[in-house]
């Protein structure tokens, strides 16, 4: 295991990119963290400095304290509207231009994958601009947000059902959308070349891809600050952030 990035890692990985015939991404909320979106593992701020997120995404919380998560994802949402892709996200579209296959499966609920430009992809945790009803699953474009003054301390209902809207991500004990999961099942087997960006790697089934990868014949590379679980199989470990690391991977393969 090559102990973090280096120069000749990066010109190692840049080849095997450059040589790819199906090239795999999988990216956590570090690769949106340079645009302003704080990851999972970031401590919480503001309202909702005392919760932990593994504690707000899930089935209890919203059927404990609905208007709670519906407001820490009318928040969230918020925020993604607002910040924009950086050089990491657009990075990816860049190689997925130049490789002859591609896939990028994303665990991050934002949409700035998509708005950066890049095609295949794969939403593991769906996305948190789309909404959804609790009860008939109808989605939902439009809903009448409740006072600013908390006078109405319920979410917004279905015009269908009458059930609380929700937020059409996945949260901890949900299952993921089968197709998506699969999608990704494939591509991890597929790729000759898995780049895993962003992710603390602990959240299962979307941490169980880089093994999966690697045991069906793909080199698989870390991109990432801190160390993770990978560490202790991944082929290479690019220490750094992705909007540094992932730029300068695709000038390196590309000059
Ligand atoms: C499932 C969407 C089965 C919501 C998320 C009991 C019952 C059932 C399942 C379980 C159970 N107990 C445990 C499980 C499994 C559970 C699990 O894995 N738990 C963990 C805690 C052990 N998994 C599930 O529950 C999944 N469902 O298994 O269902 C099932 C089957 C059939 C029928 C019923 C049930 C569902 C998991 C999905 C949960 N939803 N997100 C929302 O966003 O609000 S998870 C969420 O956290 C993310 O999507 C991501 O997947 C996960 C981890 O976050 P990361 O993206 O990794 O971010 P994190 O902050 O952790 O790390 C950031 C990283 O970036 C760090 O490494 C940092 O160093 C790095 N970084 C920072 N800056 C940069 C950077 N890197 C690069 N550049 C930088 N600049
Ligand atoms: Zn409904």
């Amino acid at each position: 295991m090559d102990d973090g990035y280096g120069a000749g890692d990066i010109g190692s990985v840049a080849d095997r990119l450059r040589a790819a015939k199906f090239v795999a991404v999988l990216t956590g909320a570090g690769i949106s963290a340079e645009s302003g979106v704080p990851t999972f593992r970031d401590a919480q701020s503001g309202l909702w400095a005392r919760f932990d997120p593994r504690e707000l995404a899930t089935p209890a919380a919203f059927a404990g304290h609905p208007k709670r998560v519906w407001d820490w994802y009318a928040e969230r949402r918020a925020l993604a509207a607002r910040v924009v892709p950086n050089a990491a996200h657009l990075a990816l579209v860049a190689i997925e231009r130049r490789v002859p296959r591609f896939a990028l499966i994303t665990q991050n609920v934002d949409g700035l994958h998509a708005r950066a430009g890049s095609r295949a992809l794969i939403e593991l945790h769906g996305n948190i601009a789309r909404v959804r009803c609790s009860g008939c699953g109808r989605p939902a474009d439009r809903w009448e947000e409740a006072a600013a003054t908390g006078a109405d301390v319920l979410p917004p209902r279905c015009i269908h059902c009458g059930a609380f809207l929700r937020p059409d991500v996945v949260w901890f004990e949900e299952p993921l959308p089968q197709d998506a999961l699969a999608a990704a099942e494939d591509a991890a087997r597929q790729c000759d070349l898995l780049l895993v960006v962003g992710t603390s790697a602990e959240v299962y089934p979307a941490a169980a891809l880089p093994r999966q990868a690697q045991a069906a014949g793909a080199c698989v590379v870390e991109i990432n600050p801190q160390d993770t679980p990978l560490r202790a199989y991944a082929d290479f470990w690019l220490r750094g952030r992705a909007g540094e690391v992932l730029p300068a991977l695709a000038r390196a393969a590309w000059p």
